[in-house]
């Protein structure tokens, strides 16, 4: 049975609130979604009832939770279409997730003078780690180009592999323009010269089916918090074959096989990546988020959230004066733009009097902000709980922040 707009509104508590006074409007999703009741439930009853540590103990509240932790691995393993589920590793999120990617793998595999492509658009998560790894080893980061809609430069890009590449990364849609790349073509062309390839799914994991089979990607990394669950939890995902070569991230506990004061042998995956006592309510929940998300469904929320794209692209493009940042075909339900004479920074402060939360700042992509000439954008995000009024609200609030100016 498909939920109606009122009954899936209503499993997301915070959009009964009010801000300044006036009802919510909450258009920031792309920086953090909103919870639904099934994870609040959730974390609540784990603090009330079955708190206790996991893969340690053997007393029923330990056994349990274990269980519970695995069962979240085996519901990720199936959401990402993973052949393994030991090769789901939970982390703190998309930044540690490339974090531990750029590390380990750059430690295996990288050598002086190799190079790692990414792109102008890439998350401050998926420049800065490759950038460290590449000084620590000796290689290089090259950029990406794009074009002038907000697109990856593919013929750009097939100019620039070549068998030093050891490493692509790139977001699947970009947080700032909501660019949908050609990741499927753009890992095949990846590996004809040799290279892996590691997807930023920030921004897709909630809105779109991702299949790692499908898209052959070798890395994908993505946060819960962008998908209705907790904050402080992630996943990364790699090629078995791979995560088997590549050394540890963190010592500690859980990581090990056996210890001695000399030397220290690690234990099998997922653990050899997992050092330390995890987010256990939160993977726990998380379970719970991908559940949600499937009781509506990805292809019902792509549909949703693409008629609020639709919908809101009409409205601000009528506004005179408004310049839409990233206006590619290809988009997710993300708009950023800038006005002639308003500050992005007022034009978020001058909304949120009104009860409305975007974002506004280089949203971590400032090399995107550079290559737009611009030094910040404001940006609305939409997900399937907004609705047409919300996105009247908007335009109406950006017309006020207009004749203020
Ligand atoms: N990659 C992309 C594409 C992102 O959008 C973000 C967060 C990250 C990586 C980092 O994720 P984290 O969960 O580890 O912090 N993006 C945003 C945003 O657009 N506004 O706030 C956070």
């Amino acid at each position: 049975m498909t939920k109606n707009i009122e009954q899936i509104r209503s499993d997301f508590p915070e959009l009964e609130r009010s801000v300044h006074n006036v009802p919510l409007v909450y258009l920031d999703n792309a920086a953090s979604t909103l919870k639904c009741l099934p994870v609040i439930n959730s974390i609540n009853n784990h603090y009330r009832l079955d708190a206790s540590n996991i893969h340690r103990g053997v007393h029923y509240l330990s056994e349990e939770g274990t269980k519970k932790f695995e069962e979240t691995r085996e519901e990720v393993a199936r959401f990402i279409n993973s052949p393994e589920v030991e090769t789901v590793i939970f982390t703190k999120g998309t930044t540690e997730s490339i974090n531990l990617i750029a590390e380990c793998f750059g430690r295996l595999e990288l050598e002086k003078g190799d190079e790692i492509l990414i792109s102008t658009m890439e998350h401050h998560s998926n420049i800065v780690p490759w950038q460290m790894i590449a000084e620590k080893m000796g290689a290089k980061v090259i950029e990406i180009p794009i074009t002038d809609l907000g697109e990856i430069d593919l013929v750009a890009y097939k100019s620039l592999l070549n068998p030093k590449v050891k490493m692509v990364s790139t977001a699947h849609i970009s947080n700032s323009l909501g660019t949908i790349n050609p990741i499927k073509e753009m890992i095949k062309m990846a590996h004809e010269v040799g290279a892996k390839f590691t997807v930023d799914a920030a921004q897709s994991i909630a809105h779109m089916k991702v299949d790692v089979q499908e898209l052959d990607c070798d890395f994908l990394a993505f946060s819960s918090h962008k998908m209705f669950g907790p904050t402080g939890v992630g996943v990364l995902y790699g090629k078995k074959e791979i995560l088997n070569r590549m050394p540890p991230y963190q010592g500690g506990g859980d990581m090990i096989d056996v210890v001695t004061i000399e030397k220290t042998t690690y234990n099998d995956l997922p653990h050899k990546f997992e050092a330390g006592t995890p987010h256990i309510a939160g993977v726990i929940a998380l379970k719970d988020a991908i559940n949600y998300i499937n009781s509506i469904g990805l292809d019902e929320i792509s549909r949703l959230e693409s008629e609020l794209l639709n919908y809101a692209t009409e409205g601000m493009s009528s506004i005179d004066g408004l310049e839409i940042i990233g206006k590619t075909k290809s988009k997710s339900a993300v708009i950023s733009f800038v006005m002639k004479d308003a500050h992005p920074h007022d034009i978020g402060t001058l909304l949120d009097k009104q009860g409305i939360a975007i974002r506004t700042g280089h949203h971590c992509t400032q090399p995107l902000m550079k290559r737009f000439n611009i030094p910040a954008t404001a940006r609305a995000s939409f997900c399937f709980y907004n609705t047409k009024e919300e996105i009247d609200r908007l335009i109406n609030g950006i017309k006020k922040v207009k004749e203020f100016f």
